[in-house]
């Protein structure tokens, strides 16, 4: 067959774009080779609805071993006691444990999406929004951060029937424990999205959420570090938290009803080169290697904020517990979609965000998200991050002027030799 050239030229300019510029996008990374190596396989061929001994195909006794593997490896890197590696992302894993706990119609607590939290916690715009009925908790203005008084608030309001923490662009780590106590008090079921910093989790530098959370929703892209795609976890409580039914009232354990809202409820086949590459990249975060890795993430994380604020940038909630930092550019006087655009021409990569009480659209937005996962994983240490800042700080105080951003993409470009991405 005649290679594809249109596409596969594309895909090399891909690779010299990550190669060549600075990736901030706090929720992106670079898979090992061996990652990319199991999602390009064979396995992409394979039709496997159901699960590992029990399927709707022949011919499955391989990629049973691989799921399994994949199951194993993430139970014991998180001690969870039950996981479901199939949904192909963390909407979709979310959009599962949804259908698996609420009827249609019922309420579910969320983070704001324009404080920081996810699409798929009840946004209007998303299933999660438009199926159940949807409140959601702030920031506070004055200190950046959730207080767990105002969640307790609306959770003894509202009586949700599942509450979620976890966020995308939330730079504090979260009170499992105090979301456990609320979830108690007015029977509802608790739900950590730790999509972000699921590595970091796993490393045991954050909070854990699997002695307090029903269930446990992550991707496995972003600080995990492996192929783009999702999963579910049950925590320490284990099958049957709520006695022997479920809270729709079914003779089910929590992981028949899991597995079930999975797939046939949500999916199809699932994608057991996806799951493979899963498995690999679970391997490599049960080494040391990994926790080294993540321990550098955090702190240039830290490295990052500083040198931002000692530029008289305004971080959200004063700096970062994590992988991530929200910065509010108001002070700059600028939007953050101008500084995203500037950036993004000068091959520094992140996306503009809304910061909490935003008066931009989401088009436009007063902030720029920054995170350390993908930086690290090129092998940048903190005092790479002071000269990452201050190449930001050079492109916002000189927004429109394409003479600096020429100037600054070729200083990056340069820089970026230092860290060899893919040479093999
Ligand atoms: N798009 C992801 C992020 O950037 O955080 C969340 O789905």
């Amino acid at each position: 067959m005649q290679r594809d050239t249109a596409i596969f030229d594309l895909i090399g300019k891909e690779l010299h774009r990550q190669r060549e510029g600075i990736e901030l996008i706090a929720s992106e990374n670079f898979t090992s080779a061996q990652v990319i190596e199991a999602m390009g396989s064979c396995l992409t061929n394979k039709y496997a609805e159901g699960l590992p001994g029990k399927r709707y195909y022949g011919g499955c006794e391989i990629v049973d071993q691989v799921e399994t593997l994949a199951i194993e490896r993430i139970k014991k890197l998180f001690g969870a006691v039950w996981a479901n590696v199939q949904p192909h992302s963390g909407a979709q894993a979310n959009a599962a444990v949804m259908l698996a706990c609420l009827k249609p119609g019922d309420k579910l607590l969320g983070f704001n999406l324009s404080h920081g939290g996810h699409l798929s916690h009840g946004s209007p715009v998303n299933l999660s929004g438009k199926i159940y009925q949807p409140f959601h908790y702030n920031v506070e203005q004055e200190t950046g951060r959730v207080d767990m008084n105002k969640v307790r608030e609306i959770a003894i309001k509202e009586r949700p029937k599942l509450i979620i923490c976890g966020a995308s662009a939330y730079s504090r780590d979260w009170d499992y424990a105090t979301f456990r106590a609320i979830a108690d008090e007015v029977g509802a079921v608790l739900l950590a999205d730790i999509a972000h910093p699921a590595g970091l989790i796993a490393a045991k530098l954050l909070n854990d959420p699997i002695p307090h959370c029903h269930i446990i929703t992550t991707t496995t892209h972003k600080t995990l570090r492996g192929p783009r795609g999702g999963l579910i976890m049950i925590g320490k409580d284990g099958e049957n938290p709520f006695g022997e039914k479920t809270l729709k009232g079914e003779l089910k354990s929590l992981s028949a009803v899991l597995d079930a809202a999975v797939f046939p409820g949500t999916q199809g086949g699932p994608l057991e080169h996806v799951i493979a590459a899963k498995a690999v990249a679970f391997g490599e975060a049960l080494t040391d290697e990994f926790v080294a890795y993540q321990v550098q993430v955090k702190k240039n994380a830290h490295a990052l904020a500083e040198a931002m604020t000692a530029k008289d940038y305004k971080i959200i909630s004063g700096g970062t517990d994590n992988h991530m930092m929200l910065i509010d550019l108001r002070n700059k006087n600028i939007s953050g979609k101008q500084a995203e655009n500037a950036l993004v021409k000068a091959d520094i990569t992140a996306n503009k965000n809304m910061v909490p009480y935003d008066d931009k659209s989401p088009f436009v937005t007063s902030g720029i998200r920054l995170g350390t996962p993908a930086i690290t994983t090129r092998g940048m240490k903190e005092k790479d991050m002071a000269q990452i800042a201050a190449w930001i700080d050079r492109l916002v105080v000189d927004i429109e002027n394409e003479g600096t951003i020429a100037k600054v993409k070729g200083e990056v470009n340069e820089y970026m030799k230092q860290f060899p991405l893919y040479e093999k």
